[in-house]
């Protein structure tokens, strides 16, 4: 038979590379989507559609809890990933007690829900949290590792120290075959259009098509360990299949500056960045995290996993894709568009 898994933010950027993934070793593979007022699915439009769906969705939010027993209940899948979560770190200064609701909270409504459908049930529901490297923050040491103590920068990285130990704590009171990834950035063609590399290969792009003048943006100098989202799913994946649960960092060891990134970027397209970023302080959040750096060799002895994208791979494949979409536009302002679909790539 089949396994059955539950993604919870199957419309985000991991979902999406998830549910691939799942789909393509044979998984039953099944979405929470929340109600919007737009479809919100562009990421999983290619596996909603057609005779036969690879991933069926379902209503549903990490703030009601009642929604969650009720779909876990029902579909009794083998395996629950948590990707869901107010997962901006300068919005969460601006919505703290949201992003607690849903970043934190919202992991403890979906592991009560698993709890109690185990206990009744006895079917073993494997589970996986989406841990963060913002939970290191004001770092203590360098490279991170698992060992390495929490100083979390943001109410984002709060809630997601508690999502932390809350999973660990279900795992060692109930028994619960749960595991967190601690997982270091990691970006795509897919990447939410606010988080700075996708703000970067959208703007460098526009700007080099005539659509755009200037990009603003706000620290440059931090620093950030960069991977690529599909890689960092595989790493999810294997977690479950372990014997027994953990914790891992996911990270690919390399370390950039956001003006690496643009340098890069702006390069690739015969840009000088200098003339073209500008410093605008709204972009400044509260309390930065300066320097994020991991250390993934469990995951590399335990899982065999390592990240198969190098950084220039990344962004080539970012600007190619927002090159594409950059083209798009023009033609669309000019009222020759193929089509206004955004790539779902
Ligand atoms: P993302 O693109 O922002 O996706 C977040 C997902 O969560 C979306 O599907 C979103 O739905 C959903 N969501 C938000 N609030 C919800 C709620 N109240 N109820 C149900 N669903 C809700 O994030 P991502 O980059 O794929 O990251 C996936 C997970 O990994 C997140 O938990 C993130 O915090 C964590 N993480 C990410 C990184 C990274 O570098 N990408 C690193 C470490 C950890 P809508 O589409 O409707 O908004
Ligand atoms: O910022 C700086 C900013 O928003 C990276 C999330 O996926 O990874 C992500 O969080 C750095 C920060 O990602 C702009 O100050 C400069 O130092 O792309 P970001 P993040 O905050 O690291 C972690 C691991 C997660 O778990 C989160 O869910 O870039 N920066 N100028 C900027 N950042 C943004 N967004 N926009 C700017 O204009």
């Amino acid at each position: 038979m089949n396994k059955r898994a539950l993604i919870t933010g199957v419309t985000g950027q991991d979902g999406s590379y998830l549910a691939e993934l799942l789909y393509s070793k044979g998984y039953e593979v099944h979405g929470l989507r929340r109600r919007s007022s737009t479809f919100g699915t562009e990421r999983i439009e290619h596996l909603i559609f057609g005779e036969e769906p690879k991933l069926q969705l379902h209503y549903g939010d990490l703030s009601d809890g009642n929604g969650l027993m009720r779909l876990i209940r029902e579909l009794e899948p083998d395996e629950v990933y948590n990707l869901a979560a107010q997962s901006h770190v300068r919005v969460s200064f601006d919505q703290p007690t949201y992003t607690a609701d849903t970043t934190a909270v919202g992991t403890l409504r979906l592991l009560e829900a698993i709890r109690d459908v185990q206990d009744d049930t006895g079917k073993q529901i494997r589970f996986y949290q989406a841990s963060s490297s913002e939970m290191f923050g004001k770092v203590v040491e360098t490279p991170q590792k698992e060992t390495t103590p929490f100083y979390p920068r943001s109410p984002y990285g709060v809630a997601k120290v508690y999502s932390h130990w809350i999973t660990i704590n279900y795992r060692e009171s109930y028994d619960l075959h749960a595991s967190c990834g601690i997982l270091f950035n990691h970006e795509s063609p897919r990447r939410g259009e606010t988080f700075v590399t996708r703000k970067i290969t959208r703007g460098a792009t526009r700007i080099k098509l005539g659509l755009q003048d200037k990009l603003f943006l706000g620290n440059l100098d931090a620093k950030r360990d960069w991977g690529f989202a599909g890689d960092y799913v595989e790493a999810m994946w294997r977690m479950l299949q372990q014997d027994k649960p953990d914790d891992y960092v996911v990270a690919t060891n390399e370390l950039y500056s956001v003006r690496d990134f643009c340098e890069k970027t702006f390069s690739r397209l015969d840009l000088d960045y200098r003339k073209y970023v500008e410093i605008d302080p709204r972009f400044y959040r509260p309390a930065e995290v300066e320097l994020l750096l991991g250390d993934a060799t469990k995951a590399l002895t335990q899982l065999h996993w390592k990240p198969q994208t190098s950084f220039d791979q990344l962004v080539d494949m970012m600007c190619e894709n927002d090159l594409a979409m950059a083209q798009n536009e023009l033609l669309l302002t000019s009222g020759n568009a193929p089509s206004s679909k955004r790539s779902a790539a």
